[in-house]
């Protein structure tokens, strides 16, 4: 079939919107019609070049959620108008890293998916020239029309909003999930937020949830207070407005240190202070901001020695097909916010302008509707 996309040529290029062919479903494989996809700070990542596994021509785009158009032989768990949010990191309930209770690195496909590549080696995508266009992040939602893996989409509700829950498909679920399930916060726990963009306000409002009492958030934009305020921020600091050393000034603030900080910022610099802001003897630092290509962390040992400890998430920790679908459900319930964070809504050929406007630091998620 044909279907329309927003191509990435080259790294550095605005993405070109254009019709593509698109192959139908294989084994174990699903065709699903996005109606909506967040631009996430990853997708611009990787267009700018910094991303060291980054891939042209591709069709990237990983945050978004559809109906499900038709399905591949040996298909079981989705049907036909089944609603869906594809998953970057998939689940597929067999292999050793889903069944270890620690992690939700999911490997079966992780070395085609890597590659630009459905499982079985091959692109459903290619111009109308029949030259081939890579998949990204094996979920390509930059596409009205996309195929992916069964086991890398998340069955949910049919009264969800596309153009809200698809930001579930990453920015709400890694905020929020790493608090719940890779900080595991307790009630009463001071924290640290560096960076309050579309994860990091995620982050705030999964402390919320888990019953922090000091919700500090750090960001050199002080347009991000009022919004961060709203979901639950109780401190703002602007770095650039403390004089001296920045760690000493939020371990005072926090009483000796916070019980939890996360960097959601992706600088190098930043995960630094954010661990060495966390408490003497209990404190821990989430890294979740992704850095560019070779660059490396750093800290004096014995920030660790001390008790301190420097750990990271990816997707929240979350385990998609079982832990997405509940969170829908929260956002429906009400437990959760997502509407105030979702600042533009975009049409596919204005998808440039989502960029522009997340360069600028005025968005904090641009949805595409197709
Ligand atoms: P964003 O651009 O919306 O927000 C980043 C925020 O950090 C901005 O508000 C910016 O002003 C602030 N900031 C930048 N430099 C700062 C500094 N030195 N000190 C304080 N604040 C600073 O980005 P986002 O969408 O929220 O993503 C944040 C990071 O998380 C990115 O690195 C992204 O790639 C990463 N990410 C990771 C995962 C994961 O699973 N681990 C998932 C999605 C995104
Ligand atoms: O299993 O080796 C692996 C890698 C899984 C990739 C997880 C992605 C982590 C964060 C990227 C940002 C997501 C938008
Ligand atoms: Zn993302
Ligand atoms: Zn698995």
């Amino acid at each position: 079939m044909r279907t329309k996309a927003a191509v990435a040529i080259a790294a550095g290029k605005p993405l070109e919107v254009m019709d593509v062919n698109l192959d139908g479903p294989r084994a174990g494989e699903v065709l699903v019609e996005i109606k909506s996809t967040g631009i996430c700070h990853t997708d611009e990542f990787t267009l700018s070049g910094a991303d060291p596994e980054g891939l042209f021509p591709a069709i990237l785009g990983h945050e978004g959620a559809g109906v499900v158009v038709d399905t591949g032989p040996g298909v079981t768990s989705l049907k036909k108008g089944d609603h869906v949010i594809p998953l970057y990191t998939p689940e597929c309930r067999e292999c050793e890293y889903c069944l270890h209770p620690k992690t939700n690195l999911c490997q079966s496909i992780r070395t085609t998916q890597g590659q630009g590549l459905m499982p079985d080696g091959t692109s459903r995508f290619s111009t109308l020239d029949g030259d081939p266009i890579l998949h990204y992040m094996g979920t390509s939602t930059f596409a009205n029309h996309t195929v992916l893996p069964e086991i890398a989409l998340a069955k949910v509700r049919e009264d969800a909003p596309f153009d809200k829950i698809c930001y579930i498909g990453c920015g709400v679920t890694t905020g929020i999930g790493a608090v719940i399930n890779t900080a595991k916060v307790e009630i009463g726990s001071r924290a640290i937020v560096f960076g309050l963009g579309g994860i990091g306000l995620n982050v705030i409002q999964g402390l919320r949830l888990a019953g922090a009492d000091q919700i500090v958030g750090v960001d050199l934009n002080p347009g991000k207070k009022p919004m961060a305020e709203r979901f639950g921020m109780t401190d703002f600091v602007n770095p650039a407005e403390v004089e001296g050393d920045l760690v000493p000034y939020l371990v005072n603030l926090t009483k000796g240190g916070a019980d939890y900080t996360f960097d959601a910022t992706g600088n190098v610099d930043v995960m630094r202070t954010a661990l060495e802001s966390a408490h003497k003897g209990w404190g821990e630092s989430i890294i979740i901001g992704v850095a560019p290509a070779g660059a490396e962390i750093s800290t004096r040992p014995f920030q660790l020695v001390t008790g301190r400890s420097w750990r990271g998430t990816a997707f929240g920790g979350a385990r998609g097909r079982t832990d997405v679908p509940k969170i829908v459900d929260w956002y429906m319930e009400g437990k959760i916010e997502i509407d105030p964070m979702i600042t533009h809504q975009l049409a596919l050929d204005d998808i440039n302008k989502g960029f522009d406007l997340m360069h600028a630091g005025e968005s904090i998620r641009s949805v595409v509707n197709y």
